[in-house]
């Protein structure tokens, strides 16, 4: 398919989380005239304590390279886990540019603000430490949630159940850090007078109007396997690349809520002392 823009985040490049083979599919369905690589797509913090590269992740960073050489325009703009990178603000690797931040101009018109979004989370910001910890506890979750999908297989349930998506959605604490992260952004944005963000790091794929802006967030390649396109009118989607295990035949793209009526995902039957009301994707599709 060809889209004007792709858009991910959180790819965790390094890590035993990464789903590298689903990003190679997806990258592999999606052509695209821009490609904005959105933060933390290689994870220095926990190459620190143990590189896990494998011959996927190898594909991804070539297939991104070659991108840029055939003429794509790739922009990197760093996250915390890749935050080497941001020394490097306004130089140009290769075909890859480097920024901090970007403005984007949507085929319609719009002014996204593309940026990681870690300046807006209060806990990365001051408190270091602890944000490495919290890394090591969702590393931790996402790997026995890999046991747990695959004994989910053997007993054969279908569907995809995911862990960290279930403590993110059932810890009171973790939904009002997202929607404080949420609230930030989309009044940072406001403030400068554009029509929306684009952002990555809290591994929350969205994808909503909020008043007279739109929060946009990549989601991750680490759990949920989300990104944003940008159609050749200046529609935004977010597309979900994994697939229940009962239906492993089926094409390799689930495509989830597509503007204009941007739906924030997450779990169905979510608790309901939720700040605003949560939406379902469109197709049903409830794991974040
Ligand atoms: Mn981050």
């Amino acid at each position: 398919m060809k889209v004007r823009s792709i858009f991910i985040s959180d790819v965790h490049l390094g890590t035993r989380g990464c789903q590298a083979d689903r990003l190679v599919d997806f990258l592999r369905d999606y052509e695209s005239e821009n490609l904005f690589l959105i933060g933390d797509i290689i994870d220095f913090w926990a190459m620190n304590r143990g590189i896990h590269w494998t011959p996927a992740q190898n594909t991804i960073v070539q297939k991104i390279l070659r991108r840029a050489r055939h003429g794509q325009r790739v922009m990197f703009i760093p996250g915390n886990h890749d935050e080497a990178m941001r020394e490097y603000d306004g130089v140009s690797f290769g075909d890859i540019e480097v920024r901090l931040e970007h403005i984007h101009l949507a085929a319609d018109g719009k002014r996204y603000l593309l940026l990681h979004g870690d300046e807006f989370d209060q806990v990365t910001r001051y408190h270091r430490w602890l944000a490495v910890l919290g890394d090591v506890g969702y590393d931790l979750l996402v790997r026995v949630n890999a046991w747990l999908s695959r004994l989910r297989r053997l007993l054969r349930r279908p569907g995809y159940w995911s862990l960290a998506g279930f403590a993110k959605s059932h810890v009171k604490r973790a939904v009002s850090f997202i929607f404080d992260f949420e609230d930030s952004l989309i009044h940072a944005v406001r403030e400068r007078g554009l029509d929306g963000v684009i952002c990555g790091h809290i591994h929350s794929a969205a994808l909503r109007r909020v008043d007279d802006v739109v929060y946009v967030n990549c989601g991750d390649w680490v759990d949920s396997c989300t990104a944003i396109v940008e159609h050749h009118d200046g529609t935004l989607e977010l597309v979900r690349a994994w697939q229940p295990v009962a239906v492993a035949a089926a094409p390799a793209t689930v495509q989830a809520a597509v503007s204009p009526a941007p739906a924030l995902c997450v779990p169905a039957g979510t608790p309901g002392e939720l700040p605003r009301p949560a939406l379902v994707c469109s197709d049903g599709v409830s794991q974040l």
